[in-house]
This record gives C-alpha cells, sequence and structure tokens, in this order.
C-alpha cells in the first residue's frame, strides 16, 4: 500500500503537470494570462487586459494590417481575395500587385488543385513562377515535362507555349511582366507614352528552370544579408528575382532610395519594413509592392531567419 507521503508527491505532481498543460494552452503566440485562468476574472477585465498578440489583433472585426499608398503597399494575408484566374482550369488567383498600382509587372497567388492547369501569359508578355508549396509540372515547348518542387523556379520568356499542372495542391507566386518585342504597329503617340522599351536586339531571353538552393550566394559589398539571385545578370533578361536572407537582428545598411521598383513576399521570419515615412511590422506570408524612389529599409526580428523574394528590374536604361 502506497504511503500517505507518496500519495501526496504523486498529486503535487500531477497538479503540476495540470497547470502547466492549462498555462501553456494561455501561453501561445508569445502571449499569457496572468493570474492563473483559474481564477474568476471580473467584470471588464479585458479593458484593462487588452490582448496585445498580432495573431489575436489579427481576428478583431475589420482589422488589417494591409496598407495601400500611392508609392507603396503592404498585403497581407487576410486581406487575400482569391477568385478564378481568367482561362485557368481548377485553380484561384490574388492578384496582389498590378498596374493598376503604378507597377509595371503584375504578381499574383496561385492555388492549384488536382487535375488543375495554366493559361498562357498574354501575348509578349515574360512570366516567373517560383513553387511555394506542393509540386507543379511545368510542360515546355518542346513537350518535356519538368517536376517543380517547393523552392524550384520557371522563368518563361514572353510568347513561349508552356503548361503548369498539378495533380495535388500546390502553391505558386506568379510574376509577369509585359516585354514589347515589336513597338512599330503603335501610333506615334501611344509610342510615346510606352518608352519603357524593352526590347534589345540580339538578345532573346531563354527559358531557365531552376531551383534556390543551387543558386550561390553572391557578394553584397557594404552589407550582411545573404544573396542569391535566381535569373542570369545578362542583359536579355529585364529583370531579376533575388533571395535575400538576413539573420535576427540583421539589417539592410543602405537605406536605399533607388529607380528601381519592387515587389517582395515574405517567405519566413518577421520584422520591420521602412516604406517611405511608415515602418510596418511585418511577417512571412506578407506582399510589399515598392514605387520607384521609395525609401525602404528592413530589420529582421523575432527568433529566426528572415527570407525574401524580390522582384527587381534590371538591365535597362530608365531612359
Ligand atoms: O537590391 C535591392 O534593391 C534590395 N536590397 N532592396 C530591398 O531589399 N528592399
Ligand atoms: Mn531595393
Amino acid at each position: 500500500m502506497q504511503s500517505f507521503s507518496a500519495f501526496l508527491a504523486k498529486f503535487i505532481f500531477l497538479a503540476l503537470i495540470l497547470q502547466s498543460v492549462v498555462r501553456f494552452s494561455f501561453c501561445q503566440e508569445g502571449f499569457c494570462y496572468s493570474p492563473s485562468i483559474l481564477e474568476e476574472q471580473p467584470l471588464y477585465w479585458k479593458a484593462t487586459n487588452p490582448t496585445l498578440s498580432p495573431s489575436h489583433l489579427k481576428d478583431l472585426p475589420g482589422f488589417t494590417r494591409s496598407v495601400y499608398k500611392s508609392d507603396h503597399a503592404l498585403i497581407t494575408p487576410e486581406s487575400h481575395v482569391f477568385g478564378p484566374l481568367p482561362e485557368w482550369s481548377n485553380t484561384l488567383g490574388a492578384y496582389l500587385i498590378t498596374p493598376s498600382m503604378g507597377s509595371h509587372f503584375a504578381m499574383y497567388l496561385v492555388k492549384m488543385q488536382e487535375f488543375s492547369k495554366s493559361a498562357l501569359p498574354l501575348k509578349d508578355v515574360e512570366r516567373f513562377v517560383f513553387v511555394l508549396h506542393g509540386v507543379v509540372t511545368l510542360t515546355d515547348a518542346s513537350g518535356a515535362k519538368h517536376n517543380l518542387e517547393v523552392d524550384s523556379y520557371a522563368y518563361l520568356p514572353p510568347n513561349l507555349k508552356h503548361s503548369l499542372d498539378s495533380s495535388a495542391a500546390a502553391t505558386l507566386v506568379v510574376l509577369e511582366r509585359r516585354f514589347p518585342l515589336d513597338l512599330s504597329p503603335i501610333p506615334f503617340p501611344v509610342y510615346d507614352l510606352v518608352m519603357v522599351y524593352n526590347y534589345l536586339e540580339n538578345h532573346a531571353s531563354e527559358q531557365i528552370i531552376g531551383s534556390t538552393s543551387e543558386q550561390p550566394l553572391l557578394e553584397t559589398p557594404g552589407e550582411v544579408f545573404q544573396l542569391r539571385k535566381l535569373l542570369p545578370t545578362s542583359l536579355a533578361y529585364d529583370f531579376n528575382i533575388h533571395i535575400m536572407d538576413f539573420q535576427p537582428g540583421e539589417f539592410l545598411n543602405v537605406k536605399e532610395v533607388h529607380y528601381n521598383q519592387h515587389g517582395l513576399l515574405l517567405l519566413e521570419g518577421q520584422g520591420i519594413y521602412r516604406l517611405g515615412d511608415s515602418w510596418y511590422p511585418v511577417q512571412a506570408g506578407d506582399t510589399i509592392w515598392m514605387a520607384p524612389f521609395v525609401p525602404q529599409w528592413y530589420a529582421a526580428l523575432g527568433k529566426s531567419k528572415t527570407r525574401y523574394l524580390l522582384y527587381k528590374d534590371v538591365n535597362r536604361n530608365p531612359l
């Protein structure tokens, strides 16, 4: 038979486990209630103990961290609106950046399902696809099939036949940019308006298929972040996609202001993004549009590294 002291020890042990389970469930997402929830809370308790955790704020009616201004936008996941993509089958898409904001490119999320299939981009539009979840099959112009897993990507030059399909759920981020190949049929006044003229004779871009981890780390003079570029840096390519990694506490040394535009998807981590005169707490899943010359700066915070994917127009004279 158990002695009373053994029984007491077991009782205390079980009570401690129960208390830690209760505490754990109320300490998730960085927010703990104190004193213990086992005590009855007084009337209006919440008014003097506001919920501080961002994950709770997200659920406030009408609350969003999304912001849309003339020179930048932050689009956070609770604002995503998915709908069918024109001519894609069994697929939902959410346009996050489009020329209606002032960008010269579009960036959208694509959720593919079983038996889903892409449509071709519009005429003269180049496309970049990056896999965020699942596996998609790219069938290229020659009929060859390429399986793209998470962290893999493809660049398809304008007017190159291809299709993407998936036999299970998969998520992609897609960037598209109009690449004028032949401006001659465009009447003179319109021609003037589209002088962001990207075509360079003898510099045709080619289909690229790759994976982030295969790309070498590049020099970043004066900066501490790690940089990979997913596309060739040759003249044929009028944009590049950068993958940038920051350890917690690292930040951009240059307080950047430049003529290039950006589309950014935060893939991992948390931090503060400065855009113009505003400072935004951001985290994985957030999208940012940066117009030319918007002051921009990032500091990685939180407990894990930040990784973001960044569209940047390059290799063209801005005149
Ligand atoms: O290359 C860039 O312009 C990059 N460093 N910008 C950014 O991270 N906002
Ligand atoms: Mn920049």
